[in-house]
């Protein structure tokens, strides 16, 4: 037998103790999943890539698994009656609406994660199993997080299937735009009950040994114009970003409340998108009748000032409704869809980063004011 020695630097192998790859998918639970696939494909410029169903030998359940870049979601339809036990999609469908049931999170190890995970005080959905078909093995694991939402570890270790066993290729519905509308997801946003946030950021740096990033809405902006708290955590190369909300006590009916009462709890509210290009995003999505929160003219009047120069000009801004934020880093152009279903419940966000790695802190009066009024508008303010 050769000996080798091997030099690997203590840091390098301490570093990480939650090492993952990035998102592997955004998994929904709703009531109609084929339509759901088509407004996806089609005002979202998604491309269908896997199905899985009764046709394939899925008896219970229907899902639908659309691409763009590296952003995957997955949309999942129970499609019989619930079962005498009941059937965890249908009372999420029936309880929540259409919603987020899973952020999974690729990883290298899932069993090496999900043990980590357990050991620091998470709550076990899932323990460590193996789904295998001609394509490889992938290895799944899961835990809960806040509300009913889980987080699936995955390790696909070479697998080159469409997504997982069980599910067979599938045909784009339409076809994508020539020009991706967006490649990837940038950051996953929870709302949780008030007073929680604190304990949910501590959950994710127990468990995942995810870190906090600067960026926070504290007491002060709360109370002033917010009625929201919100802080971020990371895992270390930032491939995964998740904000956490909570509701604050201000002189106005927080938008969390509202998505906490009509989602029945805590949720995802939002799932944020990168674009190289938000202009042409915003306008294939804005023709395909994608409705976007409206900002004031009022905001571009002054945008210029503090925001400086940007790729797109402001008046091109103006006429898309597109929010600039500046900070030491860089700059970023964000935009945010109305809720994509009738609970004021999830939307979603377009960013274009240049540099900045924030949320859009410059943003938040001018977005948070233009969230209420549409909380006027239902009756929820
Ligand atoms: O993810 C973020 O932090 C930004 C801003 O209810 C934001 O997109 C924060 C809270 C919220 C809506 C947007
Ligand atoms: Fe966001």
């Amino acid at each position: 037998m050769t000996q080798t020695t091997h030099h690997t630097p203590d840091t390098a192998r301490q570093a990480d103790p939650f090492p993952v790859k990035g998102m592997d998918a955004v998994v929904f639970a709703v009531g109609n999943a084929k339509q759901a696939a088509h407004y996806y494909s089609t005002a979202f410029g998604m491309r269908l890539v896997a199905y899985s169903g009764p046709e394939n030998g899925s008896r219970e359940t229907a899902s639908y698994v659309l691409e763009n870049g590296s952003a995957r979601f997955v949309f999942t339809s129970v499609i019989k009656p619930a079962t005498p036990w009941g059937h965890f999609l249908s009372q999420h469908v029936a309880e929540h609406g259409d919603g987020v049931v899973d952020l999974a999170i690729e990883v290298p190890d899932a069993r090496a994660a999900y043990a980590y995970a357990v050991e620091h005080g998470a709550r076990s959905v899932t323990e460590p199993y193996e789904l295998k078909d001609e394509h490889g093995t992938v290895v799944l694991a899961a835990i809960a997080t806040y509300g009913e939402t889980r987080h699936t570890l995955v390790e696909r270790s070479g697998y080159d299937g469409p997504y997982l066993p069980g599910y067979s290729a599938a045909d784009p519905i339409v076809e994508p735009p020539a020009q991706r509308t967006f490649q990837a997801v940038d950051h996953c946003v929870g709302n949780v009950e008030l007073g929680r946030m604190n304990e949910w950021v501590g959950f994710y740096n127990k468990v995942m040994g995810f870190t906090n990033m600067k960026e926070f809405v504290g007491d002060d902006i709360a109370t002033e114009y917010s009625a929201l708290m919100s802080k971020v955590v990371a895992d270390g190369t930032l491939k995964v970003k998740f904000p956490i909300n909570e509701p604050a006590i201000a002189k106005k009916k927080s938008q969390i409340d509202e998505y906490l009462e009509f989602y029945g709890g805590a949720g995802v509210q939002h799932i944020a998108l990168n674009t190289n290009d938000i202009v042409a995003t915003v306008r294939t999505m804005r023709a395909a009748g994608v409705q976007f929160l409206d900002t004031p003219d009022s905001y571009y009047d002054t945008l210029g000032e503090w925001v400086g120069d940007t790729r797109v000009p402001v008046e091109t801004l103006r006429e898309l409704k597109i929010l600039a934020d500046r900070d030491e880093d860089g700059y970023l152009l964000q935009i945010f869809t109305k809720p994509v279903q009738d609970r004021p419940t999830v939307f979603f966000e377009i960013i274009e980063r240049h540099g900045s790695m924030g949320f859009g802190k410059g943003n938040f009066k001018a977005l948070f004011e233009a969230i209420e009024r549409e909380q006027a508008k239902r009756g929820n303010l």
